[in-house]
């Protein structure tokens, strides 16, 4: 899998995907970042890559022919790309909109800095423009390396089977069960007594039942989205009826 990142700080987003099983894929070539820095097309003296809104008020937006030349030079090299800006105005990234990007040969990812980008250059050069939330960054690359980090670990052979993505939290669409590990006690909290017991069945029902129930908690949207089987509503019964006081 290729990806292209539009940054104005390429070492940002490479340095920061060079690590743990990211950067492991990369050494091994199952993935590949390639980076393009709109400072590379300015022409001017000061390699001015920032620009007045029209309309005045604070703040500046990318300047137009420096990122355009950037984005044109990414298409380029990765000609099947599809090319995805980062905004807080974009569609909420979900592990579904991850597993759909997971499936394509290239990615471009538009960084931006500043107040953002002219909204002709997105109408002309975006094909899908993606936020991670409902919160402002100092720029988009922070926002690019969560969507690379989570892309990638789908790509077939990222992750190590004991890590499987199979076995995550949203992999089934609901928030994942507690972990626990050594010591048995800290601070007078104990490891639930089941996990200890060897008893498998118990064990996968016990977690399924503290996934259902703290989703519930937490995120009760993401339950009213789902059907659930007799067996989950059952378990998540109980859960409900066990944290009444
Ligand atoms: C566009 C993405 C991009 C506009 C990018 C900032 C948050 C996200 C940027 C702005 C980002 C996100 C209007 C400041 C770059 N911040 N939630 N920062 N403005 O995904």
């Amino acid at each position: 899998m290729k990806w292209g990142v539009i940054t104005l700080f390429p070492t940002m987003v490479a340095d920061a995907l060079a690590h743990g099983v990211i950067g492991r894929a990369m050494q091994r070539g199952l993935v590949n970042i390639i980076t393009f820095n709109p400072r590379a097309h300015a022409t001017d003296l000061h390699q001015t890559v920032d620009d007045r809104p029209y309309g005045g008020g604070p703040g500046m937006l990318m300047k137009v022919e420096t990122l355009r030349a950037s984005i044109a030079e990414a298409r380029q090299t990765l000609p099947e790309a599809l090319v995805i800006y980062l905004s807080p105005q974009g569609e909420p990234l979900t592990q579904s909109v991850v597993k759909e990007l997971a499936e394509r040969p290239e990615v471009i990812l538009v960084c931006g800095r500043y107040e953002g980008i002219d909204e002709r250059v997105i109408e002309l050069d975006v094909d899908y423009e993606i936020s991670l939330g409902d919160f402002v960054l100092s720029g988009g690359e922070p926002a690019a390396i969560a969507v690379l980090d989570a892309v990638g670990r789908l790509v077939p052979g990222v992750l190590g089977h004991a890590s499987s993505a199979v076995e995550d939290s949203f992999s089934d669409g609901l928030l994942d069960c507690p972990h626990y590990t050594r010591p048995e006690e800290i601070a007078g909290l104990k490891v639930p007594d089941v996990l200890l017991s060897g008893h498998h069945g118990d064990i996968a029902r016990w977690r399924r039942k503290q996934a259902l129930g703290r989703t519930w908690l937490r995120r009760s949207e993401i339950l009213e989205k789902q059907e659930l089987s007799d067996e989950d509503q059952l378990l998540l019964d109980e859960f409900i009826r066990e944290s009444k006081p």
